[in-house]
C-alpha cells in the first residue's frame, strides 16, 4: 500500500477540480436550490488566517452535502476590497490601492483554493471592481430618487489618526474602531441614509427570519424601539413649547424639573431671558469635548446649570418648574429635551439630590398609604397613583394614556437608531455619483454616465482640511452640470466600506450581467439567501444596512423578496495557542499554508471542524491536529480491509449516517467529526468488510476531507467522482436501541434494573418498572400508591 501523500493527492484533486468544475451552481434548475453565503473577505496585506477559514469550510461541509442530497447549491466568493487598510498601507508604501488590491485577492484566492473550499469560483467578485460598483452607484441613485440620500450638516466622530469621518457605529468607547485613535466631534457636512425610516420595519421582520435569538437581541437593542409619549410643557412668560419625549407619562405629577440637552435650539432662542447665559454657553462648549458614552454612562457624578430666569409649567398640575441643561439629556434621541422625574428615574433622582430639587413621589407599591416612603433611589416598578389629581388610586400601567390624553400629549413610537452617515473623506471608495452646481444644487449623474470611476491619481494623501483627496484631481472634479450645462463639480466624497457589502449577495446570483445589478429572473430563482453565516462583530451594521438596502429595493420593486437572508448563524473566533487574540503585534498568527504544507488542507479542515463547538471561540493547537491527521491515516489504511466477500457490517451505520447528517446540518461539527473517528474506529476492529461498508464511510467523509475522500473512492475501483454520490440514506429503526439500565427501587430497596431508551416518556417508562416481574414480586399484594420517574436514573415505586 502506498503511503498517504497529502501533497500528491490535493495537487491532483484540486486540478481535477479546476478543469470539471463540478462546484458551478446551475441557475434556473429544477433540483430544489439552497443559497449558502459566508461573509466574503476583506483582503488584507497579512493573508488569509487559519480563523477566516473557520466559517468557510463549515459552510463547504454543509455545501458538500446539500450538494449529495441532490440540491442546487450556490456557494459563492468575492472581495470586500475598498477601505482604509489598503489605502493606509498604500500611503506608507507608495503603491497604488488598486495594485495592493489586486496582489492580495491573488494571495487570497490561492490560499482559499489550496483548502479545497467549494466555492462557485465562476461567480467571483469584487467591490472594487467598476462593473460591480457600477450599481452599487446605481443603488444610490435610487436612495436619491426615493428622498432617502440627502446632504445634512451633521456633527460627525473625526478620527485624528486616520483623519476620516466615522459613523457612530465605528466609535467604540470614545475611540476609532480601525486604528484605536481618539476621535472628536466634528461638524461636517454629509451624505446620509435615511434608515430610520425603516427602523420599524427593520424591528418587526425579524420575527419573519430565523436567526440565532442573539443577533436579533443585538439588532433590536441597536434599533432601539421604545414605545411613549410626546408632550408640551409651556414656559413662563414666553411663547415658546418644550416638547418632550417620555415612556412614563403616568409619572407626570412627579415632573419637578425639566431639561434641555445642551444643544438643543431653544437654549439659544430664550437667551434674552436667561440671566447667566455666559455659565450656560460655558457649560455648552465643554460637551463638546465628550463622547455619547462618556456623557451617558451610568452612576456618571451628574453635571448641569440651570437657565436662570426662566420657568416651565407642568401641564399635569400647573406647577412652576426650574429648566436645566445636562449632559445626560442627548439631542438625537426623542426630543431633546426631557421632564424630570426624580423619584422615579434614576439618572433625575441623582441630578435632583446633587441640586437639592424637589423628589415627589407619584407611584406608591403600597396604596392607600398614609405617607409615601422617602425614598433612597428612583422608585421603578408598579403602583398605584399618588398626588396625581383625579388619577390618584389608578394603577400606574393604566394611567399613562389617560394622562397623556389629559395634558393633549399624544402617543409616540421612537428609536434610537440614528441616520447612516454616508461620506467618507478619502479615496479608496466609491464614488458618490453627484454633481455640485451653482444653480441646480446637487445633481445625479444620470444613470447612463454610470460608473463614475475613481481616477488614477498619484497623491491620495488625506487633506488637512479635512476633504477627500478626490479634490486634487482637478480635470475629474470640474465637469459640466448634466442639467444646464454650465461649470459644475463632482462630489468628492466617496460611500463607506459598508456599501459594497450591503448588496452583494444580490450580485452573486447574476454576477457578469452588465444590464442591471441582476437579472429579475435570477434574483426570483436565488433569493433569499437560505443561509447566511457570520461574524458575530457585523450583527449591528453590516446586517443591519444589508438588511435595509435589501427592503429598499424591494420597495422598489427590484428585489422578490422584502428580507435578504432566511437564516443567520454565527462562528467563534480561533485564538492562539494560549488563548489570546490572534494578532500581527503579538506574533502568534498561524498561517493556514504551513499547516497545509505539513498536515494537508484535509487534516487542517477536519480539525477545524473538530477542534470544539462551531459557535465558540476556541485557541488553536498544533498537537490536536496530529491527532486528526493520524484519524486519516487510519481511514487511509482502512483500504486493505476491503473485501469482495459480502460481509456486513451495519450495527453502527445507520446511527452514524443519521448523526453525521443531522450534526451537520445543526452546525455541530465537531459532533459529526466524532462519530465518524467512532465509525472507523469500530470498521479497524473487523478483519474484513464490504467495498458497500467502505464507501459510506468515504462518502460521510468526503464534506469533510474531500480530497482524501476522492482518491480512497478512485482506489476502490470507482470510475467517477464522489462528488456524484448520493448522501446515504439511513434505516430509522435501527438508529434507536436499548441504550440505558435503569434501577427501580420498591420502598427505598433496589429490586431490578431495566432498559430503557434515551428519550424514552415517563409513562412508558413506569410501565415497564410496575410491570417487571423482579418488580411484581414486591408488589403484589399491595397497592402501588406513587410511582416516581427521576429521568435517566431510577423509578421509585412506593405502596401501602
Ligand atoms: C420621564 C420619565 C420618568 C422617564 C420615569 C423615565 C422614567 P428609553 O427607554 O431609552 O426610550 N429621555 C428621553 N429623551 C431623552 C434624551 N434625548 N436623552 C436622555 N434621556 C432621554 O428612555 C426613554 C426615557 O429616557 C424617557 O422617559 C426620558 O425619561 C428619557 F420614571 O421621561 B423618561
Ligand atoms: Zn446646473
Amino acid at each position: 500500500m502506498e503511503k498517504y501523500n497529502h501533497k500528491k493527492i490535493e495537487k491532483k484533486w484540486q486540478k481535477r477540480w479546476e478543469i470539471d468544475e463540478p462546484y458551478k451552481a446551475e441557475d434556473f434548475s429544477e433540483k430544489e436550490k439552497s443559497y449558502l453565503l459566508i461573509e466574503f473577505p476583506y483582503p488584507s496585506g497579512d493573508g488569509l488566517h487559519v480563523g477566516h477559514s473557520r466559517p468557510y469550510i463549515g459552510m463547504d461541509v454543509i455545501a458538500r452535502k446539500r450538494r449529495a442530497e441532490g440540491k442546487n447549491v450556490l456557494y459563492p466568493i468575492g472581495w470586500d476590497a475598498f477601505g482604509l487598510p489598503t489605502e493606509n498601507y498604500a500611503l506608507k508604501t507608495g503603491i497604488h490601492p488598486k495594485e495592493v488590491t489586486k496582489k492580495n485577492t491573488d494571495t487570497f484566492r490561492k490560499q482559499i483554493k489550496s483548502l479545497g473550499i467549494s466555492f462557485d469560483w465562476s461567480r467571483e467578485i469584487n467591490t472594487t471592481d467598476p462593473k460591480y460598483y457600477k450599481w452599487t452607484q446605481w443603488i444610490f441613485l435610487q436612495l436619491i430618487k426615493k428622498g432617502l440620500a440627502y446632504k445634512a450638516s451633521v456633527a460627525i466622530n473625526w478620527c485624528l489618526s486616520c483623519k476620516i469621518g466615522l459613523a457612530n457605529e465605528e466609535v467604540i468607547g470614545g475611540r476609532c474602531e480601525r486604528c484605536g485613535g481618539e476621535t472628536e466631534k466634528r461638524q461636517k457636512e454629509q451624505w446620509m441614509l435615511a434608515i430610520r425610516k425603516y427602523a420599524e420595519r427593520l424591528d418587526k421582520d425579524l420575527d419573519d427570519v430565523d436567526y440565532i435569538e442573539s443577533i436579533k437581541i443585538q439588532q433590536r437593542n441597536w434599533i432601539g424601539k421604545s414605545n411613549g409619549a410626546e408632550i408640551e410643557f409651556r414656559i413662563k412668560n414666553n411663547k415658546s413649547r418644550i416638547k418632550v419625549f417620555t415612556t412614563r407619562p403616568d409619572t407626570l405629577f412627579g415632573s419637578t424639573y425639566m431639561i434641555l440637552a445642551p444643544e438643543h435650539k431653544l437654549v439659544q432662542e430664550l437667551k434674552s431671558q436667561i440671566s447667566n447665559f455666559g455659565e450656560i454657553e460655558k457649560y455648552i462648549d465643554d460637551t463638546k469635548k465628550k463622547t455619547e458614552i462618556e456623557r451617558t454612562a451610568e452612576g456618571k457624578e451628574k453635571t448641569g446649570v440651570e437657565l436662570k430666569g426662566v420657568k416651565a409649567i407642568n401641564p399635569a398640575n400647573k406647577e412652576e418648574i426650574p429648566i436645566y441643561i445636562a449632559d445626560y439629556v442627548m439631542v438625537g434621541y426623542g426630543t431633546g429635551a426631557i421632564m424630570a422625574v426624580p423619584a422615579h428615574d434614576q439618572r433625575d433622582f441623582e441630578f435632583a439630590k446633587k441640586f437639592d430639587l424637589p423628589i415627589k413621589m407619584v407611584v406608591c407599591p403600597h396604596y392607600p398609604a398614609p405617607t409615601c416612603p422617602v425614598l433612597d433611589e428612583a422608585y421603578t416598578n408598579e403602583g398605584h397613583l399618588v398626588v396625581s389629581g383625579e388619577f390618584d388610586g389608578m394603577e400606574n400601567d393604566e394611567a399613562g394614556g389617560k394622562i397623556t390624553k389629559f395634558v393633549g400629549g399624544e402617543m409616540k413610537t421612537t428609536y434610537k437608531l440614528r441616520d447612516w452617515v454616508f461620506s467618507r473623506q478619502r479615496y479608496w471608495g466609491e464614488p458618490i455619483p453627484i454633481i455640485h452646481c451653482d444653480k441646480c444644487g446637487f445633481v445625479a449623474v444620470p444613470e447612463e454616465c454610470l460608473p463614475v470611476e475613481l481616477p488614477d491619481i498619484k497623491d491620495y494623501k488625506p487633506t488637512d482640511s479635512g476633504e477627500s483627496p478626490l479634490v486634487k484631481a482637478e480635470e475629474w472634479v470640474n465637469v459640466k452640470c448634466p442639467k444646464c450645462n454650465r461649470a459644475g463639480k463632482r462630489e468628492t466624497d466617496v460611500m463607506p466600506n459598508w456599501a459594497g457589502s450591503s448588496w452583494y449577495y444580490l450580485r452573486y446570483t447574476d454576477s457578469n450581467n452588465d444590464k442591471a445589478f441582476a437579472d429579475e429572473k435570477n434574483l426570483k430563482y436565488w433569493i433569499p439567501v437560505d443561509w447566511y453565516n457570520g461574524g458575530m462583530e457585523h450583527t449591528t451594521l453590516h446586517l443591519l444596512y444589508s438588511r435595509f438596502w435589501h427592503k429598499f429595493l424591494y420597495d422598489i420593486k427590484v428585489v422578490p423578496t422584502h428580507e435578504p437572508y432566511q437564516k443567520r448563524t454565527s462562528h467563534g473566533l480561533i485564538l492562539a495557542e494560549g488563548g489570546e487574540k490572534m494578532s500581527k503585534s503579538k506574533g502568534n498568527v498561524i498561517n493556514p499554508d504551513e499547516i497545509v504544507e505539513i498536515f494537508g488542507a484535509d487534516a487542517l479542515r477536519m480539525y477545524e471542524m473538530f477542534m470544539g463547538p462551531f459557535d465558540q471561540a476556541i485557541a488553536w493547537s498544533t498537537d490536536n491536529i496530529v491527532g486528526v491527521r493520524r484519524f486519516l491515516e487510519k481511514v487511509w489504511r482502512l483500504q486493505e480491509k476491503v473485501s469482495d466477500n459480502k460481509f456486513d457490517f451495519n450495527i453502527l451505520l445507520d446511527g452514524a449516517i443519521k448523526k453525521v447528517g443531522d450534526d451537520i446540518e445543526a452546525m455541530k461539527f465537531n459532533t459529526a467529526v466524532s462519530s465518524l473517528m467512532i465509525l472507523a474506529n469500530a470498521y479497524d476492529a473487523h478483519k474484513n468488510f464490504s467495498k458497500e461498508n467502505y464507501s459510506i464511510l468515504l462518502i460521510l467523509l468526503a464534506p469533510f476531507a474531500p480530497h482524501v475522500a476522492e482518491e480512497l473512492w478512485e482506489k476502490i475501483g470507482n470510475k467517477s467522482s464522489i462528488l456524484k454520490e448520493k448522501w446515504p440514506e439511513y434505516d430509522i429503526s435501527k438508529t434507536i436501541v436499548d441504550k440505558v439500565q435503569i434501577a427501580v427501587q420498591v420502598n427505598g430497596k433496589v429490586r431490578a434494573t431495566v432498559g430503557i431508551l434515551v428519550d424514552e416518556d415517563e409513562e412508558s417508562v413506569k410501565e415497564k418498572a410496575i410491570s417487571n416481574d423482579n418488580v411484581k414480586k414486591w408488589t403484589e399484594d399491595k397497592e402501588i400508591k406513587k410511582v416516581m420517574y427521576f429521568k435517566g436514573k431510577i423509578v421509585s415505586i412506593v405502596t401501602n
